[in-house]
């Protein structure tokens, strides 16, 4: 993957060559991991007859390849095979729905099957022969060009299947709901599950599941009962983010009704960088009930460039994820199956880094290494006072790059640097005081991509969340997989995610690549551990 190939990554799910974007249906099926994924088996950008990859995996990090499972064979599909998601039917029995694109460039919603249920890859399906089962027509007034990506159904107390699809009505996003008893039949409910109330534009791949209260563990999207909230997610193709909503779920009106009112730009997101089409699925394999995030994250790197290195799109490592203690947003963390991959192992003894110091942590393959790091405040006399007028984060960190001196902050790491720091990636904190008596402090991540590369071609926008965590109680911990032209990153055990695409020109393979912790504030930062591994290749495909 070295030589003309450094961006490739060394642990993220790819295809050997050509474009990917969305995954699609993932599930567990006898100890067997899928992963379906929209492919252009022909080129290395986006074409609008795309298919549906498929790998699978016993540990969701080594990745086996099969062929396509679903391309364009009948006339409600033959101009492209979109997103779509499996549903195990009582027995074990997976089916997909997936948008077709039909003969007229509608979209359609279809049905596939496997063909030979005693295959464990399942690396044939069959299509229903009366597909579609659902078409935008005069009668329902559903737009032909925003009708798709079908979710997971799942199974009301009536006994009735329910499936959301995404569309958009004037501008206003809205998943639209669907009732079936057979699960061929589906009829559109009064109501949508959900709508927006303003101009949102289309609503992609809607994701909708239960999670437990004060508990890590996932349950099955047909699950309900009173230790139950609700999760609508959308991808909103405009910004483009993955946006989610907690709230309650009315199994008798099927009406989801969220905590905090209609989607906002300060909604919550999956990643407040990268992360798009996401989709989630249950995965209990014994002895494990854990929900698990997939999310496609795009290049950032110019057409011309994706075409030149034969490749585009990654998956993000997969996340376990699971509502918060305060059941006011969703966390996420890297799925423990990838520490696997865990290397040779580098551990800092504590120590305090002073205001305006970079230290570098050496012994590691920095271009391909998993970083853990925790910092502990003493005094929070330097904070800055946050301008109230400052409420979108993102504009804060690009404002406040890693090159601007603050009081507490920025600190963090250093990740894909060059020797010479020419190039590097920054993910920092940077701490504020808050500007009322209710918010002491407020804790900003940043992921600044500014200085990534020396190559003027790719988008180096700086990204950035608001971590809810109280310095004073908790420390501040941050973790970065660091895949050669991708880094993710956790903030606070999981409660904010950052995912970043850059391609620096030196900082290349392990050879040239360098790992620093830095502050670049005035007040000293303690670092109460620091463990980094090198990460091993997992075999992908
Ligand atoms: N990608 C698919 C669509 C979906 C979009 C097409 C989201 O089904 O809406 O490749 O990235």
């Amino acid at each position: 993957t070295s030589g003309n190939q450094p961006y490739r990554t060394s642990y993220h799910f790819q295809p050997p060559k050509n474009w990917m974007n969305d995954p699609n249906g993932p599930m567990l099926r006898l100890g067997i991991y899928h992963l379906f994924y929209q492919y252009n088996p022909k080129a290395a950008v986006w074409g609008s007859n795309v298919i549906w990859g498929h790998s699978t995996s016993t540990d969701l990090v080594n990745w086996t390849p099969h062929d396509p499972a679903i391309y364009p064979s009948q006339q409600s599909d033959i101009n492209g095979c979109w997103s779509g998601s499996t549903t195990i039917l009582p027995g074990g029995h997976p089916v997909i729905l997936y948008t077709g694109i039909d003969t007229e460039n509608r979209q359609v919603q279809n049905l596939a099957a496997p063909k030979n249920f005693s295959d464990p890859f399942l690396r044939e399906w069959v299509k229903f022969k009366h597909n579609p089962l659902l078409t935008p027509n005069s009668k329902n007034k559903i737009n032909a060009t925003y009708f798709r990506d079908p979710s997971t159904a799942w199974l009301g107390c009536d006994g009735n299947w329910r499936v959301i699809i995404g569309s958009q009505k004037k501008e206003r996003g809205l998943a639209i709901l669907f009732k079936s008893n057979d699960f061929v039949h589906w009829e559109e409910a009064e109501k949508p599950l959900y709508s927006a109330n303003k101009d949102t534009g289309m609503w992609e791949c809607p994701d909708f599941y239960p999670v437990l209260i004060k508990s890590a563990l996932g349950i099955d999207t047909s699950s309900n009962g009173p230790d139950v909230r609700y999760v609508l997610k959308v991808s909103f193709f405009r910004t483009p983010h993955d946006y989610y909503m907690i709230g309650t779920y009315n199994p008798d009106k099927d009406i989801f009704i969220p905590d905090n009112g209609p989607f906002k730009d300060s909604s919550l997101r999956y990643d407040y960088g990268k992360f798009y089409a996401s989709k989630t699925f249950f995965d209990n394999k014994y002895p494990l009930h854990r929900r698990i995030l997939w999310g496609w994250v795009n290049e950032s790197s110019s057409a011309i460039d994706d075409i030149k290195k034969g490749w585009s799109g990654v998956q993000a490592i997969p996340r376990s994820i699971w509502l918060d203690k305060s059941g006011k947003q969703l966390v996420q963390w890297p799925i423990k199956e990838i520490e696997t991959l865990r290397g040779t192992q580098i551990e800092l003894p504590y120590q305090v880094l002073s205001g305006g110091s970079v230290l570098e942590v050496s012994g590691l393959t920095a271009a391909q290494a998993d970083v853990v790091i925790s910092f502990e405040i003493s005094d929070f006399i330097k904070a800055e006072v946050l301008d109230p007028s400052w409420t979108n984060p993102q504009v804060i960190c690009s404002r406040k790059d890693a090159s601007v001196k603050g009081g507490l902050g920025p600190f963090g790491l250093l990740v894909l640097a060059s020797e010479g720091l020419q190039e590097y990636t920054a993910v920092f904190y940077r701490i504020f005081k808050g500007h009322n008596k209710y918010v002491k402090y407020v804790v900003l991540m940043c992921s600044d991509q500014n200085r990534s590369s020396l190559n003027q071609d790719n988008d180096k926008t700086t990204y950035g969340a608001f971590v809810d965590v109280d310095p004073v109680q908790e420390k501040l911990s941050l973790r970065s997989l660091i895949d050669h032209s991708i880094v993710e990153s956790f903030g606070a055990e999981g409660k904010a995610c950052i995912t970043a695409r850059v391609y620096p020109t030196l900082a290349i393979n392990d050879a040239e690549a360098h790992l620093y912790v830095f502050n670049n504030g005035t007040e000293n930062i303690g670092i109460t551990r620091l463990s980094a591994w090198s990460m091993k290749k997992a075999q992908i495909n």
